[in-house]
């Protein structure tokens, strides 16, 4: 089956997509997702520029092989924008190979080791009051995870207590200011108060976004254990693994890593000296599917489940590619869900449903998603940047 066509979609259904469709001789095409929230113009680019005449006349079977060709090949390798690109290219092609065989992917990866993913997702809030009136209403809605972020006092704009990206078409970054201090004062309050408020039974956790040091991480997780969080997620910067061995020193709380992260090779000591208990990557800035699968398999050898990113900043289609792996992988431990702006569903038809706190794929044969170009061409790109953060003192600070 031979490729005959590649097409590169940017696109601005509520938030930017990089999507790909992958045409071939028989008729069957494949839809991909490359979307890197705030650079997508360097994947579409590097997309059309560079891989899509490479494709052309290959045969879309050879998933392994074109991986390899794509990454290897091209002697200059990986990082997000690259490995983004491949992973748009690598979805496709597992669409096209499950439309061929009638089969949907995650009966392709070895077939249901459950019936759902174990889903959570978002609650946030300005008090504590209102992280726990969200929870609840995602308790209520049959959520048994939920994910929890507060503002923290004397800050502006903390991760995951308010909006996300500056709003599309805003000419620069919105900047934001945080401080360790008060953040590790806030968070071990919040989750006393909302086990006191939401009792035992529902599974909580906390998203650090790469902002402590190792030595604040390691006091922030033995202040948590307590509380019995699910998992702290991403406590540190993703550049020196090793940093990890000192907060596992320290605490019981389970931990979380791996959305910044590109390839296998950079989750490798964190799974092989058990520092951490979830890998969390994004299939659609590792490489897709292909990589994925073998991030799972190695974990599995050494106790480490997987929780895929499943933020709003990757379509539907790469959300699908998370659940189909989720249902195929032993290891799976929890799978992140968030609901797209309606307008999305305009452009990408499909994408897992949720019901009674798991995630679900449909049967059809493929990752069950499709892409209305026309539609697409409604919704032009617009600029749209993360925010920026910075310290008290003016010094930038990882967002
Ligand atoms: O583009 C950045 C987002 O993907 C990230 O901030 C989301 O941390 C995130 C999460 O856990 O969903
Ligand atoms: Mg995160």
């Amino acid at each position: 089956m031979t490729i005959t066509d590649v097409r590169v979609i940017v696109t601005c259904p509520g938030r930017n997509f990089v999507l790909l469709k992958i045409v071939t001789d028989s008729g069957l095409y494949g839809v991909g997702d490359g979307t890197l929230n705030g650079r997508e113009l360097a994947v579409a680019e590097c997309l059309r520029e560079h891989i899509a005449p490479l494709l052309i006349g290959r045969d879309a079977d050879c998933i392994e092989d074109i991986w390899q060709y794509l990454f290897r090949g091209a002697y200059w390798r990986g990082g997000p924008v690259l490995n983004s690109a491949l992973a748009a290219v690598d979805l496709a092609l597992w669409d096209i190979k499950g439309k061929r065989a009638g089969l949907p992917v995650y009966s392709l990866l070895g077939g249901k080791t459950r019936q759902g993913a174990l889903a959570y997702t978002h609650a946030t809030g300005e008090t504590f009051g209102e992280v726990a009136d969200n929870a609840r209403r995602f308790i209520e809605q049959g959520f048994k995870v939920v994910r929890c972020q507060c503002a923290i006092p004397g800050t502006v704009g903390t991760y995951g207590s308010g909006r996300g990206n500056a709003p599309t078409g805003e000419a620069l970054p919105v900047e934001e200011t945080w401080e360790p201090r008060p953040y590790l004062q806030t968070v071990p309050r919040l989750f006393a108060h909302l086990r006191e408020t939401l009792g035992d039974e529902v599974e909580l956790f906390h998203d650090v976004h790469e902002r402590l040091t190792p030595i604040q991480a390691a006091r922030l997780g033995k202040e948590l254990e307590p509380f019995h969080l699910f998992f702290l997620e991403d406590p540190i910067r993703p550049e020196h693994k090793e940093s990890f061995r000192v907060i596992r020193q320290h605490t019981t709380t389970p931990l979380a890593m791996g959305e910044l992260f590109t390839s296998k090779w950079e989750c490798l000591p964190l799974i092989t000296e058990q520092l951490i208990d979830f890998i969390r990557c994004d299939l659609a800035h590792v490489g897709g599917i292909t990589e994925a699968r073998k991030i799972a398999a190695i974990a599995e050898c050494y106790h480490v489940q997987t929780a895929w990113h499943g933020p709003p900043d990757i379509s539907p289609i790469t959300h699908a590619a998370n659940v189909h792996l989720d249902l195929a992988t032993p290891n799976f431990g929890v799978q992140e869900w968030v609901v797209h702006p309606p307008e999305t569903a305009d452009v990408i038809h499909g994408g897992p449903t949720f019901a009674d706190g798991y995630l679900h794929v449909s049967d059809a044969p493929g990752l069950g998603c499709d892409i209305d170009e026309q539609a697409a061409a409604k919704y032009p790109y617009r600029r749209a940047y993360l925010p920026v953060s910075r310290r008290a003192d003016g010094s930038v600070q990882d967002w």
